[in-house]
């Protein structure tokens, strides 16, 4: 059978089949696609498709359905022009390492700000040199059955006045007509700060400011924007991201975490002013309680925050979740204010390969989404790739855990 391409030449079907199977064409194009793509191409053109004179060899890799008897379909399957995939759970960038995912909807659609894992082979530290990151991508996915589209680099280091390397994990806010970029840096004291950076558009290019924000410190910032319209900036994280060195309010080298019994440091929290650009009013530190409304202690590490706060809201409460570091797992914690205290409930994910976890929990298009990192594309800690994966709530507002 020929089949009449849109721009007016025509093709047999095995040929068009083989073109699809070549290694060029990108991921695994699955038999069902090819006949779909088949059936595109005669609906564009039904009144064109001949049969050929003198029957041809049965190819082997046809399926008989679509040479045979499929009906031609009276409308376009739109379906051929996005080809389905079944994303869940790989790595969604292959060509570049990514972690820290940071998923947020604006219009409709879904955007990305990980972090950008470079490919170098820096020896570990406990301090965290090997991630030793430079810039950011922002990704955008129409749907969760495609694979994301990047959009190129949309800061660097070297762009950033205030700020001299290590571009640790984002996070991205709308407000104003603005997009807003939260991003931890060094800065040239070699203390981690969070910075802004701004752009009319989700996809970038941001702008930064001069300066980090006046008054942060620490790692792994997180922008909620409330109901009733207030941003907050969350932030915080231990060993690394020098949490512990700044327990006095000043820096200082020095610092430690708490005694084993004392209270277990929780992430910090700021209101942003109207701007986005700046804290408005004092920084609080999160509390995270036990079922009692005793504060997690510091030597429970199966429970207690170490790094990469996310917040969001279900269903009027808001849930707090975060890296327990050292034993690898995402943990929640939820509350009736913004501000907690919040009580903690269980665990989102369990270890993923890699020493770090950190992720994003989102609504999008009726379902809710975890965004994470696994290492499972190289093998090593600091070259992490991003996945998704859907999340489920039970009917009393508990999450189910996920084994990835
Ligand atoms: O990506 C660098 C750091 O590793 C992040 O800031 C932490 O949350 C951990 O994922």
């Amino acid at each position: 059978m020929l089949l009449s391409t849109p721009l007016g030449g025509q093709i047999s079907i095995e040929r068009f089949i083989a073109m699809l199977q070549r290694p060029k064409f990108p991921r695994s194009i699955s038999l069902v696609t090819a006949m779909l793509a088949a059936l595109f191409l005669s609906a564009c053109s039904p009144a064109k498709v001949e049969t050929a004179p003198t029957p041809l060899p049965t190819p082997t890799a046809i399926p008989t359905a679509a040479a045979t008897s499929i009906p031609i379909p009276t409308t376009i399957p739109t379906a051929v022009a996005t080809r389905v995939e079944d994303i869940m759970q790989k790595p969604l960038v292959t060509d570049s390492y990514t972690a820290d995912p940071s998923a947020h909807v604006f219009d409709g659609k879904l955007y990305i700000y990980p972090s950008h894992d470079l490919d170098h082979d820096n020896p570990p530290s406990q301090n965290g040199d090997q991630y030793d990151m430079e810039d950011y991508h922002v990704y955008s996915m129409d749907n969760l059955q495609s694979w994301p589209v990047d959009h190129g680099q949309v800061l660097h280091v070297k762009d950033v006045p205030w700020a001299t390397k290590q571009m640790w994990a984002p996070d991205a806010a709308f407000k104003n007509g603005k997009y807003y970029l939260y991003f931890p840096a060094r800065d040239r004291e070699g203390l981690f700060r969070i910075g802004v950076a701004t752009s009319p558009s989700p996809a970038g290019p941001f702008v930064p400011q001069a300066e980090f924000i006046p008054g942060s410190f620490s790692i792994d910032p997180c922008a909620f924007i409330d109901e009733d319209g207030q941003a907050y900036l969350y932030f915080g994280g231990l060993w690394g991201g020098q949490l512990e060195k700044w327990q006095t309010g000043k820096f200082d080298p020095n610092g430690v975490e708490p005694d084993d019994d004392q209270p277990a440091l929780g992430p910090r929290v700021a209101k942003l002013s109207a701007d986005m650009l700046s804290f408005d009013g004092p920084l609080g530190e999160v509390s995270i309680v036990d079922e009692e409304g005793q504060p997690l202690l510091a030597d429970d590490h199966m429970r207690r925050f170490f790094e990469a706060a996310w917040v969001h809201k279900y269903n009027g409460t808001y849930y707090l979740s975060y890296s327990t570091g050292d034993t690898h797992y995402i943990a929640y914690a939820t509350s009736q204010s913004p501000t907690g205290p919040f009580t903690f409930r269980g665990y989102v994910l369990k270890p993923v390969p890699g020493w770090t976890t950190h992720h994003s929990i989102v609504e999008f298009q009726g379902k809710w989404y975890l965004f994470y990192h696994d290492d499972e594309l190289s093998g090593i800690d600091h070259k992490r790739n991003m996945k998704v994966t859907e999340l489920t709530y039970n009917a009393d507002g508990s999450i189910q855990m996920i084994d990835p």
